[in-house]
This record gives structure tokens, C-alpha cells and sequence, in this order.
């Protein structure tokens, strides 16, 4: 079978890359996920991977040229022996001047914020709720369904199938497990640019994911939204909020409601540390405290807002110790261990039910990606994400289940097996629906 590699779509505002280094050479073997060739783009330098497993078969482009979003690079083939077929000829351009200024722009030099530890959360003390087997296992599903559902979307789009701009959070599962699965079916969650596995752990059906993914009319928001706009009332999930800290005073706004109309529910409002620096997270945290808001509020710290590493732009040392500005209990807590995450959020959830007000839960975790498609975070030291890498949380969860005779490695396969086989039928749903037609574009509009 033969796959045709392209330069993925970058965004509205990266149209073209220069081709700088082919990292194999034709005949090489190569797996999926793994680079095959850099670029430069007017941003950043980037590597373009492939999204099949085979061979490196036909160089498309030579290191040089400059080549349009989506223009065919290279051809992969599952096998060496069988032939393959170049695409009709990729339009080349001659080799211009580089088009990456790499001069430091003019500005003030911001001085450099002192060092603070990395030592990763203490092991948690919460581990006193047993879980039944059939719960263990349904929230590692849960963990695989999240990861493999990113994964597939990654790789929809390095084939140029899936539009528009997608933030991903491989590596984040156990918070968004460990916290859904403390809520119940009235309950709310609101959400942030980085909403799939939110989206996926809160029970929103995949299908009506992707298809919103895909910008279909069959979609969570009837393709009106996109990726940083999932979500569905009626299932719990608040479309989320991309304005950074913006879905916090919601997350209060709706607490309020539950509390004025006595339902008993609560809401879980995720954001990232990046949003703790902003305005409206300190007011709307402060509200919730003062007037005891059945709401829990969610900071998954994985230590970087975009770029920008959180001690650059915070001298306090951990997220939870902020509570204490707002008289709220705050919990830090390792976001990568799904039990532990899930035991604290059941205790912060019975004190907001209860009426004693929010909590703050700061999960500390890790992208593994970069912050958006077209990231490739070089940002990071590689010895600090290969650090994370081994705390990866769904590895961890299952080398616990098959430590405790839950689960075999032949079940583990299996089960994510089957997660690919529902994934392959929401893609198929999402790509076989129709887009929203013109006139839609008026309706869903409430002001
Ligand atoms: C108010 C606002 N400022 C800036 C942005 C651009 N932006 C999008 S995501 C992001 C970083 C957010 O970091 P964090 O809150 O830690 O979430 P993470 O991306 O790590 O999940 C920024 C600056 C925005 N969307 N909204
Ligand atoms: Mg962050």
C-alpha cells in the first residue's frame, strides 16, 4: 500500500516551508510518528512525520525548495518489494532567501526569574475509596479512548484531513479521567483550547466529536465550533472557552445556578496554569470562595502556557498554594496517577456538594506534544519530556492493573483495538456527513 506524505497545513498564517533536511534516505524503514524530514517555516524549524508505517520510497522534494501547505513530499510504502507511483509533480520553486529572520526582535530584556524545583507532587494520601475491577478497568478504557482518539486526530491531520487548528494533550489522560469519572450525569464541566480529552472523558460520544472536528453538521456544535468550541449541555459538557482563564467565571456563573436552584450538582472547571495569571480566574475564584460555590476548580499544570515556562511568570511555587489568597482549601496532587486524581476530586467534589465550597486541585502533568500542531516545542529540554515520558500515565495505570491481575497484556491490545475500530467508524461518520449549510449560520445564535 502506498502513502503519500504532505506537508501538513500549518494554519492561516503559515501558507509555505523550506525543505531543510531529510532525515531518511529512500529504502530506510520507518514507523509512524516518526520524523522524516525538517522544515522551516516563517515560525519555527519543524519536523514532518510520517503518519504510516513502511518504507521510505520516492523524495518528492528536494532540501531547498519551498513547497505549499499540503503539497506531496515523499511516498512510503508498507513493504520494500512492491512498486510505487509518483503523484502528478509537486509545483517547485527555486530555493529563496531563508525566510526566517533568526535576529533577536529589539525589546526590553526581561530579567531571568529565580530557578524553582521541579520535584514532581508528593504521592498522594488519597487511596481510600476502593474501586471495583469493572470501574478500574472502564477508566483505563476511558485513558485509551482519549489518547488514542489525539493520536488519531494527529495523524488525520499530518494527511491534510482534518482543518483548522488543534491543541492536543497526550500525556494529560488521568486528569481528565480521574476527574469525570467523580462526577455525575447533572453535573458540568467547562473546558479550555485544549478540549479533546475533556470532551472524550466527560462521555461525549466520539462520532459527534470528530464530526465536529471535521466541521460537520452532524457535530457536537453542528460543525459551527470546531476543535476549541466541543461540547454538549445536554451531556455536561459546556462548549469550552479558548480565551485563556475564560471559562473560569462561567464555571462560577453556572455553580451559582446550581446553588440558587438547589439541583445538588457541581461543575469542574479544567484550565491550564497558564490561565492562574490571569484577571479573571483571582475574581471569579474569590466569588466562589465567598459565596461557597459547588465548584471545583481544576489547574492542570503542565508547567508551560504555550512557550512559556510557568516559574518565568509565577514566583509562587505550586499552583495549589494560590488557594490559600482566597481562604479555599488547595490540593496538589501527581496528575499523571489516575487513582490519586480521581480520589482528591471526589473529596473536593462532597465538600462542594455538601455546601463547604470550592477546592482548588492543581494536577501536576505533561503535554507530550507540542502546544499546538505546528509546535514542535523546542522549547523543552529532551531529557525533561523523555522524564515525563516515563510517567506516562496510561503505561503506569496499566502496569498497575496487570500487577494486580486485572488485566493481561493481551487484553490491553485488545482493547485498544477496539478503541481503533470506533474511532475508524467516527471518522467514517464524520467524513460522511455534510457540511452546515449557509443558512445555518444563523441559527444556534443567541446574541
Ligand atoms: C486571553 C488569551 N491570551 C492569549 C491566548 C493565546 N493562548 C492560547 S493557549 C495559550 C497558553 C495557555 O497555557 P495554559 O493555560 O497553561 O494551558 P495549556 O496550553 O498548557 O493547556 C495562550 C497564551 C488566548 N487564547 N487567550
Ligand atoms: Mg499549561
Amino acid at each position: 500500500m502506498q502513502h503519500l506524505i504532505i506537508l501538513p497545513d500549518l494554519g492561516q498564517t503559515t501558507s509555505e516551508a523550506k525543505v531543510l533536511k531529510w532525515l531518511k534516505q529512500p529504502g530506510d524503514p520507518i514507523r509512524r510518528g516518526e520524523p522524516l524530514l525538517t522544515v522551516e517555516t516563517d515560525k519555527v524549524d519543524m519536523d514532518v512525520e510520517s503518519f504510516a508505517d513502511g518504507f521510505l520510497r520516492g523524495i518528492l522534494v528536494p532540501e531547498g525548495s519551498v513547497v505549499a501547505a499540503l503539497a506531496p513530499l515523499a511516498v512510503v510504502t508498507a513493504t520494500l518489494q512492491e512498486s510505487w507511483m509518483p503523484p502528478a509533480p509537486a509545483t517547485e520553486q527555486p530555493a529563496p532567501e531563508p525566510i526566517v529572520s533568526r535576529e533577536k526582535p529589539a525589546g526590553r530584556e526581561v530579567p531571568a526569574a529565580p530557578e524553582l524545583p521541579r520535584e514532581p507532587a508528593p504521592a498522594h494520601e488519597f487511596r481510600a475509596r476502593p474501586l471495583t475491577p469493572e470501574q478500574q478497568l472502564a477508566m483505563f478504557r476511558r485513558m485509551l479512548l482519549c489518547r488514542q482518539f489525539e493520536d488519531r486526530v494527529y495523524y488525520l491531520f499530518l494527511q491534510g484531513r482534518m482543518p483548522g487548528t488543534i491543541h492536543q494533550a497526550q500525556g494529560q489522560e488521568a486528569c481528565a479521567v480521574g476527574v469525570c469519572a467523580a462526577l455525575g450525569p447533572g453535573d458540568m464541566i467547562t473546558s479550555t483550547h485544549r478540549p479533546h480529552e475533556h470532551a472524550v472523558a466527560r462521555g461525549i460520544p466520539v462520532r459527534s466529536l470528530m464530526a465536529e472536528l471535521f466541521a460537520r453538521s452532524t457535530g457536537c456544535c453542528r460543525g459551527k465550533g470546531g476543535s476549541m468550541h466541543i461540547g454538549d449541555v445536554s451531556l455536561g459538557m459546556l462548549p469550552a472557552v479558548a480565551i485563556v482563564g475564560g471559562g473560569i467565571p462561567l464555571a462560577a456563573g453556572f455553580a451559582l445556578a446550581f446553588q440558587y436552584l438547589k439541583t445538588g450538582n457541581i461543575v469542574a472547571c479544567f484550565f491550564g496554569d497558564g490561565a492562574t495569571n490571569i484577571g479573571p480566574f483571582h475574581e471569579a475564584v474569590n466569588v466562589a470562595a465567598i459565596w461557597n460555590l459547588p465548584v471545583v476548580f481544576v489547574c492542570e499544570n503542565n508547567k508551560y502556557g504555550a512557550s512559556t515556562a510557568i516559574e518565568k511568570v509565577t514566583r509562587v511555587p505550586h499552583v495549589s498554594d494560590r488557594a490559600g489568597a482566597y481562604g479555599i482549601p488547595g490540593r496538589r496532587v501527581d496528575g499523571n496517577d489516575l487513582e490519586a486524581v480521581y480520589a482528591a476530586m471526589l473529596e473536593a467534589a462532597a465538600a462542594a456538594r455538601a455546601g463547604a465550597g470550592p477546592t482548588l486541585l492543581e494536577l501536576e502533568t505533561y503535554r507530550f506534544a507540542g502546544h499546538s500542531r505546528s509546535d514542535p516545542g523546542h522549547y523543552r529540554p529532551k531529557e525533561e519530556v523523555e522524564q515525563w515520558k516515563l510517567r506516562d500515565p496510561i503505561e503506569r495505570y496499566q502496569r498497575f492493573l496487570i500487577e494486580q491481575g486485572l488485566l493481561s497484556p493481551e487484553q490491553a491490545a485488545e482493547m485498544r483495538n477496539e478503541v481503533e475500530r470506533e474511532l475508524d467508524e467516527a471518522v467514517a461518520f464524520a467524513e460522511g456527513s455534510p457540511q452546515p449549510a449557509p443558512e445555518d449560520c444563523l441559527t444556534d445564535v443567541f446574541a
